[in-house]
């Protein structure tokens, strides 16, 4: 890559044309509004050796009022990333595929999707992994980065689905960039056996806790699940820790020694979640009459304060984590920072992320780490004991042995974690809603079918957002089951869950953004004033508001977090100003070619 770098008046409108097969800008710059930066985009010369340039033509206008004050900055990091860097040079990018040296700023990451063997609890199976491992390998960004996932299907085991998609679980995107964020049917479709396809994810001010999967089906059961942190070197709560590495990062998640092809069949077959033989930690786990799989270890050294990331990466369960003889100081709650609130035990239902701090203030020694977990009755699968499910926090100078005296499990009236008790580093008020939902999430007895106000999600062949680009514009363009729901730009949309008498609380997850939760489900209390923000939150007992503000255009899933019922049909999407998404999406061609390729396959390869 070479070339000059014209140097353009950040733009009010831009107009950008790629033309023929040589890399011809033509530029019509005017000035930025409020002060923005200065914008660069670097020329990419077509290779001299003659090798194909693909031949096409972006022409995009960017409107005006997307310029605001507040989105100045945010807007400039998406243009200069998201449409010069990965719509310019993606398609000035030889067909060979050639691959972009690392720039700064740029993450690349390969994750090598394949089949693998693997005894995560000490049963041999079959398994869905990224790069060899389980759970994947983390992904480590620092604030500002963006991230460029290269996934590469390379599945081969019919046991399990063979197509698969990323999500980026947590992660903030733009109307712009929706595309990447990996939802099968609702912004994409699946990547199939053989083939590839890249996310690029500007991640812009985010920091925090985060995790990717599978999105596809409940394909993430049988291993694709992995860690994915933002770190913030000037993190406001920098003070109260002196570790946070890899070695902090505890994932949970419930395991099944079946594969998910025939476990979803049994689901469908019975109406009942398969439950799940055991739990792991960090990939590690026993089930009754299993091997005794070492417990795995989290090494700490007395006096040092570790901030420790946890992960509920599972399927279905609901895991409570403490630390023997350790209070946890909770400082975040899917990947926003709160004010330190001192508990011992929290429960994390799946998809919910919690940072806490904690201080290696106890005598040298060995401590458990607690995680025993609940999903559907225990009696249904022999396999189960929920209280193998745990860690050694070892002292450094600790002999190498398990924790004297038996697993306790936790006192749930002593410092139980309660969501509404929390508070965010930095408060805002609830925005008053301009639209309300009321969501009544009723499951169909026997059978494997669940309904958000007597709909079931079932995703349409065609993603929302190709059918958005095909004109797609009101409620009615999109059939009942695609449970679709149209609102202008700017919407402030309250969601609420009445009480439920169901045993799982859901554990509803909007994508692409986060939300206000107004009403928590351990609280009778409504605060509007200094709510937290998070991106999973239980819907159950007691009920639950939240509420968000639909600020990019563009489809974005919002669903149940236990993806057996995903998959049985809570689902639903918020689909904030087609018409304005249209103007301002341009997937690239790998993207457009995602979805013919993959309804080209047989069933046994989708
Ligand atoms: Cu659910």
């Amino acid at each position: 890559m070479s070339g000059a770098v014209p140097h353009v008046r950040a733009p009010l409108s831009i107009l950008v044309m790629v033309q023929n097969c040589r890399s011809r800008f033509s530029f019509k710059p005017s000035t930025w509004p409020m002060g923005c930066s200065m914008l660069s985009l670097r020329k990419a010369s077509p290779q001299s050796n003659g090798t194909n340039v693909k031949c096409l033509s972006i022409k995009t206008r960017l409107r005006h009022e997307f310029f605001s004050a507040l989105q100045c900055s945010k807007f400039f990091n998406m243009y200069q990333l998201s449409l010069a860097s990965a719509a310019l040079l993606a398609l000035l990018q030889p067909v060979s595929g050639a691959v972009f040296p690392p720039r700064p700023g740029v993450l690349p990451i390969t994750l090598n999707i394949e089949n693998k063997n693997l005894a995560p609890d000490g049963f041999t199976r079959s398994m869905i992994v990224a790069n060899g491992t389980y759970p994947g390998p983390p992904i480590l960004a620092t604030k500002g980065q963006t991230l460029r996932v290269t996934a590469n299907n390379k599945l081969t085991d019919g046991s399990m689905r063979l197509s698969t998609s990323l999500d980026f679980d947590g992660i903030f995107f733009t109307g712009e960039n929706l595309y990447n964020e990996g939802s099968p049917f609702v912004t994409t479709c699946p990547i199939g056996p053989g083939a590839s396809y890249t996310y690029e994810v500007p991640l812009g001010t985010q920091t925090g806790t985060y995790w990717y999967h599978s999105q596809l089906s409940v394909q993430y059961l049988d291993g694709l699940r992995g860690p994915l942190i933002i770190y913030d070197p000037n993190d406001p709560l920098g003070h109260l820790y002196d570790v946070d590495d890899e070695s902090t990062i505890i994932q949970v998640g419930d395991w099944w020694h079946n594969s998910s092809v025939p476990l979803l069949q049994q689901f469908n077959d019975t109406g009942i979640i398969p439950v799940s033989d055991s739990g792991t930690i960090n990939g590690v786990g026993r089930f009754n009459g299993g091997p005794e799989v070492p417990f795995p270890v989290i090494n700490v050294e007395h006096g040092k304060r570790y901030r420790f990331r946890i992960i509920n990466q599972s399927v279905r369960s609901v895991f409570t984590v403490d630390f023997d003889k350790h209070p946890m100081t909770v400082i975040a709650a899917d990947g926003v920072p709160t004010q330190p609130h001192v508990v011992n035990t929290i429960e994390m239902l799946a998809g919910q992320r919690y940072d806490v701090v904690v201080t290696a203030n106890q005598p040298v020694g060995n401590y458990w780490f607690n995680a025993p977990y609940v999903g559907g009755s225990a009696a249904r699968n022999p396999n189960q004991n929920a209280t193998l499910n745990r860690a050694v926090l070892r002292y450094r100078g600790a002999p190498k042995v398990e924790p004297q005296g038996p697993f306790t499990a936790p006192i749930l009236d002593q410092g139980f974690l309660l969501e509404s008790d929390l508070r965010p580093l930095f408060p805002q008020p609830a925005p008053t809603p301009t639209h309300n939902l009321s969501f009544e999430l009723v499951v169909t007895d026997g059978l494997a079918v669940w309904h958000i106000n007597g709909v079931q999600y079932i995703p349409p062949k065609d993603p929302t957002l190709l059918q958005v680009l095909e004109g797609a514009t009101t409620n009615s363009s999109f059939n009942e089951h695609e449970n679709t729901f149209v609102f202008p730009l700017g919407s402030v949309i309250q969601v609420d869950f009445p009480p439920s008498d169901d045993d799982d609380a859901h554990p509803f997850h909007l994508h692409g953004m986060n939300f206000f939760v107004v009403k928590s489900n351990t609280s009778d209390v409504i605060n509007t004033r200094d709510p937290i923000r998070r991106d999973t939150v239980a819907s159950g007992q007691a009920g639950t508001t939240i509420r968000f503000v639909l600020d990019q255009p563009g489809p974005f899933f919002f669903h149940c977090h236990i993806f057996w019922h995903m998959q049985a049909g809570l689902g639903s999407v918020m689909l904030p100003d087609p018409q304005g998404s249209r103007k301002i999406v341009r997937p690239g061609p790998e993207w457009d070619a995602l979805c013919p390729a993959y309804n080209a396959l047989s069933p046994e390869q989708q």
